[in-house]
């Protein structure tokens, strides 16, 4: 009997010190293509999980929207229905103006511009997401956003009456002061969009328009370095509470990983996407001055409304960011 009570004492302890107590599953949704680099790099921090726990927390990764549609992603983390989730943080602006801190037109056009921000604001958001039961992991920047159209384009008043796809409440700002029309749907959905009609430009990278193949239906792709948003990988808060100290530290480590080879994969893919687009066929070129004179005069106003909206936290945000650079 007593060395039965030992051995039972033995097993569990080596099960709390090899991680979580029961070998565990945890289901990841993303919303984006398979083969795009965020979706890659949540895979490889997936299997970076699973390895470095040896098997006992495995993670498995559903891209394209396959679990839970993009928009349904956050809500499903915080309330505990997948553990584990990734999504595109300015999708919440209305729940929050600093989750649209990646957002703001023009205030950063690069990728060093970006992360300089980001290393201001990231912590920001991190308490943002932990008010909502999240616990931020890591985030990875998309490429600098320019414009898709069916026909030339050379200023505001040329997109008037557009029917635009939105992704996000800074997009959608930006339609209505173009004077397009809004229509929000997950990128899951772009191609079909595009095909019925439903929209008939957006606002993105090169790299959303090359994995959904936009040369099928659009002509045009107009640099304009608009801002560079964030996809951000969480974990419901009370999961990450169960978890030990050990598959913590696992989970953090990945994380760091995965940060560092999503911002390389996001610079190399940058070029090789709006190649992707001209070899489709679509003109790919910088926007006129004429076009962003007027477009950055677009800007201010939505920066001016973003600070009023963003309080004391948002501004100490950008000064500090101003201030640096
Ligand atoms: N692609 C995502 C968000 C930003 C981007 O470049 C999308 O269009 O949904």
């Amino acid at each position: 009997m007593k060395n039965l009570k030992t051995l039972m004492a033995a097993t569990a302890i080596t099960a709390i010190g090899s991680g979580v107590a029961s070998a565990e599953t945890w289901d990841m949704p993303m919303a984006y293509a398979a083969t795009n680099f965020h979706s890659e790099v949540g895979a490889n921090f997936g299997k970076c999980v699973t390895e470095g726990t040896s098997g006992n927390l495995e993670i498995v990764t559903h891209p394209s929207g396959s679990l839970f549609p993009g928009n349904e992603i956050k809500r499903a983390v915080q309330t505990g229905q997948a553990n584990i989730g990734e999504r595109l943080l300015s999708a919440h602006q209305n729940e929050n103006p600093l989750y649209g801190v990646d957002s703001i037109p023009f205030l950063v056009s690069s990728f060093d511009e970006h992360e300089k921000l980001w290393e201001i604001a990231g912590p920001k958001v991190a308490e943002v997401l932990a008010e909502d039961n999240l616990h931020y992991l890591y985030s990875v920047p998309w490429p600098p956003q320019g414009f898709y159209f069916n026909k030339e384009i050379n200023s505001v008043a040329d997109m008037e009456g557009i029917k635009f796809r939105s992704y996000s409440t800074a997009t959608a700002r930006m339609a209505e002061l173009t004077k397009m029309l809004p229509v929000q749907v997950e990128a899951a959905e772009l191609s079909q969009a595009l095909a019925t009609g439903v929209a008939e430009s957006f606002i993105s990278s090169g790299a959303t328009g090359y994995d959904r193949k936009v040369w099928e239906h659009l002509s045009h792709f107009y640099e304009v370095d608009a801002w560079l948003p964030r996809n951000a990988v969480f974990v419901n808060m009370d999961a990450w509470n169960g978890l030990d100290d050990a598959t913590k530290a696992v989970m953090e480590e990945c994380a760091a990983k995965a940060k560092k080879e999503g911002l390389a994969r996001s610079k190399e893919y940058t070029q090789f996407t709006l190649n992707g687009l001209k070899e489709g066929g679509m003109a790919v070129q910088r926007a006129g001055d004429a076009l962003v004179e007027e477009l950055k005069a677009i800007g201010a106003t939505m920066t001016e409304e973003w600070l009023a909206n963003a309080g004391e936290t948002g501004k100490a945000i950008i000064d500090s960011y101003q201030s640096a650079n």
